[in-house]
């Protein structure tokens, strides 16, 4: 067997014929409608409302998920999918996992048949968009400090409160909110334009520009009864939603730091400085073999997590160790990969730079770095050192 450079480890002889027609569609998808496109929504912070409808007629929304219409894809499918999503742009797989793991999972694991009913088949359409809003300005690590109040007034709930870095916060049709009550912290479904409910868009972001972030204000909303969430109970909801998420994203680190290392590579055969490529330096290639083995080491770790979440096995704080370390170890990948690019690397013109930016949200949202090392330290020593 000779060495393929972009599958150094022969990963692909290791994925089933279902798991690689699944990959190949979505980089396809990824090759003729993102990446040609991405830098000029990056540049303008936008990422087109159509996209999801196209990833609908795909079946990615949601194709985790049974029941409903949805696909019932397997884990590690869905994983090859954030990989080959954020390859082309974090924001892009943000859309994804938002819809999917975040506020589509809420409603299929948390919600009423007749919620299941009326939200699952459109979310999966990509015709309705869907948001999960949890963090507050004063309570995004520590999401048991937050403050939005859900009260009851007869049979209604009235919520009052306002959410902060919300990943699709002004498009969606349905917003997942979490908020305090006297039984707990339960989950609540508001639909767009319901009375007191506004969102404004966060702007100046140096980060994830190819997505739309939002605060979203509510002021004394009034939601019938039926707006609950009835089977979640407590904190556990909105973080059981999270480990779904995470995991799409151990996945997806994968594909920034493999794009990363791939225009790396070309560009260091293609410049040459001193009289010959840069790629024939011992230093370029030292950076190269680093960047390789990362990408590659990143990549089992997803598969093995992907192959125990699809056994029934894997537990959340696994989760955390696979979202820790692809997440820095792409984050390294970027920044390596954009020193061998020297100058053209700091540009829109190749992806490393954007994936760079994007990944400090990425190393940021669901959980940072410390909330997944505290995690991990926790269940190595059995001493819980968040509080
Ligand atoms: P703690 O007492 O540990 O837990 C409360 C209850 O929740 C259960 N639980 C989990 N269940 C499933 N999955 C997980 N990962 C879970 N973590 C905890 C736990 O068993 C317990 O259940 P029960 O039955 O005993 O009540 O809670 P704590 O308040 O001490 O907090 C623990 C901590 C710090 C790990 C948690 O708060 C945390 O994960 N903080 C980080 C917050 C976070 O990640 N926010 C993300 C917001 S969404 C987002 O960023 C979307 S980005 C867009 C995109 O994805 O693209
Ligand atoms: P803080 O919690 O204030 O943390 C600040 C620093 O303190 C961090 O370095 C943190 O690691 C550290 N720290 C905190 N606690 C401890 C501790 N106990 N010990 C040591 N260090 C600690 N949220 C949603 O609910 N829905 C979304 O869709 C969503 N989308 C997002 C999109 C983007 C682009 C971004 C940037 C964020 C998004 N978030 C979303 C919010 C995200 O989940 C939070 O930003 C994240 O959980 C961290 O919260 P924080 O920003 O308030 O930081």
């Amino acid at each position: 067997m000779t060495i393929r450079p972009h599958d150094f480890l022969a990963i692909d002889s290791v994925l089933s014929e279902e798991e690689l027609a699944i990959r190949d569609v979505v980089r396809a998808f990824v090759n003729d409608r993102v990446l040609p496109n991405v830098s000029g929504w990056y540049e303008q912070g936008v990422l087109p409302r159509e996209l999801a409808l196209e990833l609908g007629r795909l079946g990615l929304l949601g194709m985790h998920l049974h029941g409903y219409g949805l696909a019932g894809a397997s884990a590690t499918a869905y994983g090859l999918t954030c990989l080959e999503l954020e390859a082309g742009d974090s924001g892009v797989r943000s859309l994804v996992s938002v819809q999917g793991s975040l506020a589509m999972f809420a409603i299929h694991r948390w919600g009423s048949e007749e919620q299941k009913l009326r939200w699952l088949p459109e979310l999966a359409s990509g015709e309705a968009i869907g948001c999960f809003g949890l963090t507050e300005p004063d309570a995004g690590s520590d999401p048991a400090a937050l403050r939005t109040q859900a009260r009851r007034d007869g049979e209604d709930w009235i919520l009052h409160g306002q959410k902060m870095w919300i990943t699709n916060g002004s498009v969606a049709d349905v917003a997942v909110v979490w908020a305090r009550t006297t039984d707990g912290v339960r989950g609540f479904l508001v639909p767009k334009g319901t009375r007191g409910f506004t969102t404004q868009d966060i702007h100046h972001k140096l980060s994830l520009r190819a997505s739309v972030t939002s605060e979203l204000l509510l002021d004394d909303v009034r939601l019938p009864a039926d707006a609950l969430l009835p089977q979640a109970t407590s904190l556990k909801g909105p973080l059981s939603c999270l480990n779904e998420a995470r995991f799409g994203i151990a996945w997806g680190a994968v594909g920034a730091a493999r794009a990363c290392f791939e225009s790396a590579l070309a560009y260091s055969q293609e410049r040459l400085a001193f009289g010959r490529p840069i790629a024939a330096t011992q230093l370029q290639q030292a950076k190269l073999a680093e960047i390789a083995t990362e990408v590659n080491r990143a990549m089992v770790l997803a598969l093995h997590l992907g192959r125990l979440k699809d056994a029934g096995g894997l537990v959340p704080e696994q989760v955390s160790m696979g979202k820790l370390a692809n997440v820095n170890a792409a984050l390294s990948v970027a920044r390596t990969a954009r020193q061998i690019l020297g100058a053209n690397g700091i540009t829109l013109e190749y992806p490393v730079m954007r994936h760079l930016s994007n990944l400090e949200s990425v190393v940021t949202y669901e959980g940072t770095a410390d909330v997944h090392a505290l995690v991990i330290g926790g269940a190595l020593t059995g001493h819980q050192a968040f509080r």
